[in-house]
């Protein structure tokens, strides 16, 4: 029931479009969801018979390639036959992250859909963060259909799968009617499924049971029109584009609309073009109706969580439920020596206009001006969260410099300090417990679990204060020569923890500016793992390198040898040196002491002490030591 313009009230008319499913895809990270929507592409025939496909096709951005993962949601649709009366029938399909942290992909997606596929992989089982997204459905009461992916895995174990994801649906208070799951058996690389683990030559099971268990849409389409903006797209002509499901009512191209901001102003704006999804395209169309997935573009600075109404009736919807960032870190100018020479934007005003523009999209990002200018408090969902957003900025040519994440600490209602905490799941070889469980012990971790895997290995599950993660990962994956896999997601705030000690190896910092040489590098690796070779331009107060004393030591590795003691070649000298430690920006994210930064340019990445000057620094931390040279 609504009031229309005259005033008087209407019955709404609530009907079912069965020309349309829209269906969002969930699963732990690597369970195959980009996977399966390629073959789900391939064999509704959106690409011509002679078209090279690449793989994962939907992971379309630089850093998802590089990765291999997931980062931002994705629209795609494909039509197939009603098996029953053969007419065509449009299933939206969204793509989701799998990473704990971009779980705020996950929670707001679900807003557009009427149900979901939630992918198991039949080796692993359901692993944390299947719960996670398992549970953010369960609380939208969507049909869930199970799919238990990889079933060509060797190691593949599908009862045991099958178990634990029914066990999970009661354990997550699931109603009987989500509970009562359909179940499709998939190979996703191949593009085959069934109804049983016997899989059929091609993905129909899965369409089949799209078809006749994820519901329709049920909609309104004579209410007044009402969108909310689920996603952002790209357009090539109109720049940034919102998608979203319409909710009720009917929108036509080029018809003005109320926009209803995030603290409700309203504005009047044009649905310019409005466009639905085919395959990986984007079709112009007249109009479209509630229950559709469309894009609109043309709305300026248009953001997620807008609702887009009829002008006449502009009534907001609910708002977006995100989980609340855990940790934070600051991005400031970048003051280094080298400043202003890598990066094309590197003000203070750029470096807010570009973190503000990232809210329109990254809703479970905050950003807080802080007591300087220069500087902006920024909060994410943890390390990798905040350090995509540090890669993308720096290949769109920023510089600046970020300091340690830390974890959020938050004074709740009774005057408590509290802090974030995680579950954390590791699965280890035998040999490793032993040091896996000392780790983290002493970063506060309480183990609320250890099971022996079928494969041998051992599952560890822990609840640990957020601050005792930071920083973590590599170490994790050394003590276990790489072969340990880790998994964490917010767990709840609650008392603040013990002190943990953080790092506790000290930096080796440069004495003085210049190119680093040989003959300088050869004399700081005695004292340590070198961040940097020689031939590399350093500055007074970077670090180039990480110590196991407890101080952090200043270096000459400028140093020239003298020249009466030529005889021995640079080469000879070169290939003594041992190769400098290549850290990656989430290495060097987890690195950062409270006393140092991170210098991010489009060209390089350079820790550095926050004071440069070795005296200042000196008489600021009086148990620095210098190497006199
Ligand atoms: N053996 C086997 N491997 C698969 C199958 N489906 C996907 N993979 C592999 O699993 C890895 C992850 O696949 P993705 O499709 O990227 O998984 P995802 O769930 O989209 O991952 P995120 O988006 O990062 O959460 C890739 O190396 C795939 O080749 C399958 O059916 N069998
Ligand atoms: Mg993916």
């Amino acid at each position: 029931m609504y009031n229309n313009k005259l005033g008087k009230v209407k019955a709404s008319m609530i009907k079912e479009r069965k020309d349309i499913r829209n269906v969002a895809i969930i699963a732990h990270v690597d369970h195959g969801k980009t996977t399966l929507i390629d073959g789900m592409l391939r064999q509704a025939k959106i690409f011509r018979s002679n078209q090279k496909v690449q793989e994962r096709i939907l992971d379309s951005n630089d850093l998802e390639r590089e990765r291999g993962i997931t980062i931002l949601a994705k629209n795609t649709a494909i039509s197939i036959p009603d098996p029953e009366t053969g007419k065509l029938i449009k299933i939206n399909i969204v793509d989701t992250p799998g990473h704990a942290d971009f779980g705020g992909e996950v929670e707001r997606i679900l807003n557009m859909v009427d149900g979901v596929l939630l992918l198991v992989d039949a080796a692993e089982g359901p692993k944390p963060q299947t719960r996670f997204v398992l549970k953010q459905a369960i609380a939208k009461h969507l049909k869930t259909i199970v799919v238990i992916n990889k079933l060509d895995r060797r190691d593949a174990d599908v009862d045991r799968s099958l178990n634990d994801t029914f066990d999970l649906f009661i354990e997550l208070g699931a109603e009987d009617e989500i509970a009562d799951f359909p179940i499709i058996y998939a190979n996703g690389i191949d593009g085959t499924s069934g109804d049983t683990p016997e899989l059929t030559d091609d993905l129909q099971p899965l369409f089949r049971s799209i078809l006749k268990y994820i519901p329709c849409p049920k909609v309104d389409a004579d209410a007044p029109f009402q969108l909310l903006v689920t996603n952002l797209g790209y357009d090539e002509y109109s720049g940034v584009t919102a998608v979203g499901r319409i909710q009720s009512g009917k929108v036509k191209s080029g018809q003005m609309l109320a926009r209803i901001k995030h603290k409700g102003e309203v504005e009047t704006d044009q649905a310019r073009y409005l466009y639905v999804f085919q395959g990986l395209e984007k079709v112009a169309v007249d109009s479209a109706e509630a229950g559709e997935i469309v894009t609109i573009a043309g709305l300026k600075n248009i953001a997620i969580g807008e609702t887009l109404a009829d002008p006449e009736n502009p009534v907001a919807l609910p708002v977006i439920h995100v989980e609340p960032p855990t940790v934070q870190m600051t991005f400031g100018v970048n003051t280094s020596p080298l400043s202003g020479i890598e990066g094309r934007w590197s003000t203070s005003r750029k470096l807010s206009e570009r973190l503000t523009q990232e809210l329109r999209t990254n809703i479970a990002l905050k950003v807080e001006q802080t007591d300087s200018a220069d500087m902006y408090l920024v909060s994410g969902r943890g390390e990798l969260h905040l350090g995509i957003l540090i890669e993308t900025m720096r290949r769109e040519d920023y510089e600046f410099q970020v300091s340690r994440p830390e974890a959020i600490i938050i004074t709740d209602e009774n005057g408590i300090k509290k802090e974030p905490y995680e579950e954390v799941h590791v699965d280890i070889d035998t040999d490793h417990v032993g040091v896996v469980v000392e780790m983290l012990g002493t970063r506060r971790g309480k183990m609320v679990n250890m099971v022996n895997n079928p494969d041998g290995t051992v599952h560890l599950s822990y609840i640990i204060p957020t601050r005792g993660l930071l920083g973590f990962r590599y170490k994790f994956l050394t003590a276990t020569r790489g072969m340990g896999t880790m998994n964490s997601f917010f767990h709840g705030n609650d008392v603040l923890a013990d002190k943990i000690t953080q790092r506790q190896s000290s930096s080796i910092v440069a004495r003085a500016s210049g190119m680093t040489t040989t003959f300088g590098c050869k004399n700081a690796e005695q004292r340590g793992n070198l961040f940097v070779g020689p031939g590399v331009e350093v500055y007074e107060g970077m670090v180039i390198g990480e110590s196991q004393r407890p101080q952090d030591l200043s270096i000459n590795v400028c140093k020239k040898k003298h020249l009466t003691n030529m005889r021995q070649s640079v080469r000879d000298l070169d290939e003594r040196l041992t190769p400098p430690r290549d850290m990656s920006l989430d290495e060097m994210i987890e690195y950062i002491g409270p006393d140092e930064l991170l210098e991010v340019t489009p060209k390089n990445l350079r820790l550095r002490k926050r004071i440069l000057n070795t005296h200042d620094r000196g008489r600021h931390n009086k148990t620095e030591r210098y190497d006199e040279d």
